[in-house]
């Protein structure tokens, strides 16, 4: 039951007085009833509750650990929390199996042999950042300082991200902005000016119809999403599926369009000028907010059904049945924005412009069932100091290639100067909670570029393919023994503030990621970088920015929630943070950088006879790679499979469950084999296969060699020409029945 407490009860119950000032008390409202931590009896022991948060992927649900003497039994949802709302999936409640993994990195490690050698020595942690030290700054002084390159992800590599960043280093990129999403925020901010953010803002629990692009909800699980889009199917929302593969979310859809790969903006685009034609959008919206509309349509004028459906391979009679269905329930419709969209290279970032476009047309932002609004929560967050004091840097070259900066720079870009010395030397690669060798594409150009390195530093909690090659090798503690992440989750209809502390102390020599980058940071001359302390310090100024406290939030179950205003009011003016400050149809800045102002639809490469397109997603019980040598989640899906059609497999001789081995268009074999799964649900022309299975890594006793990589087989480069990310589907394989 909810609990709401006037504003001054909130105040006196959690002491909150002098925050006053500092949080604005207009958008309190509301507290979760009380749910101190507490201790139970299970089988006449003493087992201690601790709330925390999830990074078994990076949705952050909110979780409670059961610690029994000092050991940590079981996952479950923290109740309290407004999004997860007590539950946990299966790998979130496998989070037990990564903290006792035997094959964790115990200890600091120095390499004594030859690169990929596999010998090193235990060295202690403080000889361990001495020497990383001294090799940056050996480095930084011989090549300059974009030669030290950082590849972080998650949520520990937030302090050395920040402290890279302000020593002036532009060389980093993460796989989960270039191999992932930052198409897609820059579709949605060219367009509304703000990315639709993670989680993605999409109400999918009060939409009445639903169109999801690609998104394979339900196999792509993020949980309080997943929850949410079957609360919506619960209430009788329609769903249109675009997908050239049944997935999960086909089966539950009202129409499923089976579109030939890589066809998407075709659709769109003819999607947006049927709607436009028919007067079938919602007019008002967009004389208010939208400008470029007469533009747009003039452009689009040739994006007639007919030469969409010869493109996509959809009947035209089932593209228009899908576009009337979703009118039909305007404005709450919600598009979902995609999060993956690294695709196709060539034009990844104007499909989900193209994807914006229509959900302006619809009205469908900032309302209720549709694109709704982030509730801002202004926390100061600790980052490095060395901010305040501007470095001077070099030229950013490779930031300068692309029209348009992401932040940081494309993993393709890093990885080409570390190979070729241009435009300027990269020498020295930190590698923080990414697996390069599987989640960039051409392992073997990476493999390349590590070889013409001076130092690598990797930085994980297992002995990921990369730390075959590394110099030092650091383990970082797991997310259930450290302090490290608050949570402030401006993007949900019902926003909050959480931390993460740690269930268990850390076990063997494992270090929280605060400690690491500061002592690195000391050892490098910069004291000055992190003066907190340590990671309690750094959460406490944060919190206390808010007029919070770690023991409020303890006190209050492990969440605190912020009321938000995730709807436009009646008449309310919404400034868009774009340059025009309304919705941008058509885009003045791109036409100005000589680049399409309206999206234009683009073939994808195509492939060769005897070759099918190579399409892979999610599993429900994987993240990734990083769950692979999880024991209960091996258990549960040890290996991929490769999905073809049933005429597919008449042709090649191929039998249900016959292991079978793949070859590339570039002549690249898959190392390992894999199931044959024989299957209507997708096309003829393309083969599916779950991601991030076949770890190169020996010393993953479960996951090594289990299935086959997708990444493996991924050596096309094509690029998207507007932010240069490396589209991941324009690889094409030869199917050999072993
Ligand atoms: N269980 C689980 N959930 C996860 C993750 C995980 O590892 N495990 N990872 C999380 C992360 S980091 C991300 S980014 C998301 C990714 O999840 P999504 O953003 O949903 O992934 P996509 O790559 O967009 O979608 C994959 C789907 O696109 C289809 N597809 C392939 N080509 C085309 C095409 O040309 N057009 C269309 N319309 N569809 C196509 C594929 O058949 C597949 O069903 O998932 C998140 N959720
Ligand atoms: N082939 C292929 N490539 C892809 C994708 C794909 O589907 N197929 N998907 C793309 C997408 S959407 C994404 S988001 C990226 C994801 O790319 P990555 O982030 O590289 O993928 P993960 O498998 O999550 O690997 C993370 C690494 O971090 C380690 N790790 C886990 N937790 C921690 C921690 O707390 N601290 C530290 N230091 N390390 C930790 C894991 O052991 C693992 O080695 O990949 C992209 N690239
Ligand atoms: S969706 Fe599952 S793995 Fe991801 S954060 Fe939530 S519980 Fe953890
Ligand atoms: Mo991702």
């Amino acid at each position: 039951m909810k609990n709401d407490i006037s504003r001054r009860d909130f105040f006196k119950k959690t002491g909150l007085i002098s925050a006053a000032t500092l949080f604005d008390p207009k958008t309190l409202k509301a507290l979760e009833p009380l749910r101190p931590q507490k201790t139970g009896r299970v089988a006449g022991r003493s087992v201690k509750t601790i709330d925390s948060i999830c990074e078994m992927c990076f949705w952050r649900c909110l979780i409670s650990g059961k610690v029994d003497k000092g050991r940590l039994v079981k996952i479950d949802g923290n109740p309290n929390s407004p999004s997860n709302k007590g539950k946990v999936c299966a790998r979130g409640n496998a989070g037990v199996k990564l903290l006792y993994d035997p094959d964790r990195l115990k200890y600091p490690l120095k390499r004594v042999g030859p690169r990929g050698s596999g010998r090193w020595v235990k060295i202690s942690w403080d000889q361990a950042l001495d020497e990383i030290a001294q090799n940056f700054l050996r480095i930084r002084d011989t090549y300059g300082t974009q030669s030290l390159a950082l590849f972080p992800h998650g949520s520990s590599a937030q302090f050395i991200h920040s402290f890279f960043h302000s020593l002036g280093s532009k060389s980093i990129s993460e796989a989960s902005y270039y191999q992932c999403r930052g198409n897609r925020d820059i579709g949605y901010k060219m367009t509304f000016g703000e990315s639709p953010g993670s989680p993605e803002r999409i109400d999918l629990a009060h939409a009445d119809a639903m169109l999801f692009i690609g998104s394979h909800l339900g196999e792509n699980l993020h949980l309080s999403q997943t929850m949410e889009w079957i609360e919506g199917l619960q209430r009788g929302a329609k769903l249109v599926v675009v997908d050239p593969r049944f997935s999960v979310a086909a089966s539950k859809a009202d129409i499923w369009l089976q579109i030939k790969p890589g066809t998407d903006v075709a659709l769109l685009l003819a999607w947006t000028r049927y709607i436009i034609d028919k007067n079938l959008y919602d007019s008002e919206f967009v004389e208010k907010n939208c400008i470029g509309f007469d533009q747009l349509k003039q452009h689009i004028e040739h994006a007639t059904i007919d030469w969409a459906a010869g493109i996509t391979d959809l009947e035209p009679e089932k593209i228009v049945e899908a576009i009337e269905l979703l009118t039909s329930q305007m404005p709450r419709v919600a598009i979902h924005p995609g999060r993956h969209s690294t695709w196709y290279g060539i034009n990844d970032t104007q499909r989900t412009r193209s994807m914006a476009i229509l959900t302006a047309l619809l009205g469908a932002f900032g309302k209720k069932g549709g694109l709704f609004l982030k509730t801002k929560i202004g926390m100061k967050m600790c980052k490095s100091r060395l901010h305040e004091k501007p470095v001077l840097q070099p030229p950013h070259l490779l930031r300068d290639k692309w029209p348009i900066n992401l932040p940081g720079t494309p993993t393709a870009d890093v990885i080409d100067a570390t190979f070729e010395d241009e435009p300027y030397p990269i020498k020295a690669w930190m590698v923080w909670g990414q697996n390069i060798m599987q989640s960039t594409p051409s392992p073997e150009r990476t493999l390349h570029a590590i070889k013409n390195l001076e130092y690598l530093v990797v930085v994980d909690l297992l002995p990921s393919p990369a730390t075959a090659y590394a110099d030092i090798i650091l383990p970082e503690a797991t997310y259930l023994e450290r302090y490290d992440l608050i949570i402030k989750n401006q993007h949900s209809l019902t926003p909050y503030v959480a931390y993460r502390k740690p269930m268990v102390d850390p076990l063997y020599e494992s270090k929280d990621p605060y400690w690491i980058t500061k002592k690195l940071a000391e050892k490098m001359g910069y004291p000055q970088a992190f003066p907190w302390n340590d990671i309690t310090e750094v959460i406490d100024t944060s919190l206390k920015s808010i007029g919070l406290s770690r023991n409020q939030i303890d006190r209050n179950g492990g969440v605190i929630n912020i009321p938000g205003e995730p709807y436009l009011k009646e008449d309310e003016e919404y400034h868009f943070k774009t340059r025009s400050g309304k919705i941008e149809l058509y885009s003045n800045r791109l036409e100005r950088l000589g680049l399409d102002p309206v999206p234009e639809y683009k073939p994808p490469q195509p492939g060769k006879t005897g070759y099918y397109r190579l399409l892979y997603g999610r599993t429900p019980v994987h993240t990734m790679s990083r769950t692979q040598n999880n024991a209960w989640l091996h258990h549960e899906a040890p290996e991929n499979c490769l999905w073809i059609h049933p005429e597919v497999a008449k042709k090649l001789n191929i039998e249900e469950g016959q292991q079978v081995r793949l070859e590339n268009q570039g002549r690249v074999k898959s190392g390992t084999t894999l199931k044959a799964k024989i299957t209507i649900g997708i096309r003829q022309d393309c083969v599916y296969m779950e991601a991030m299975y076949g770890s190169p890594s020996e010393l993953l006793k479960n996951a090594f060699k289990s299935g086959v990589s997708d990444g493996s087989l991924m050596t096309d480069r094509s690029k998207d020409p507007l932010v240069g990310t490396v589209g991941l589907r324009n690889n094409f394989v030869q199917i050999q029945p072993v």
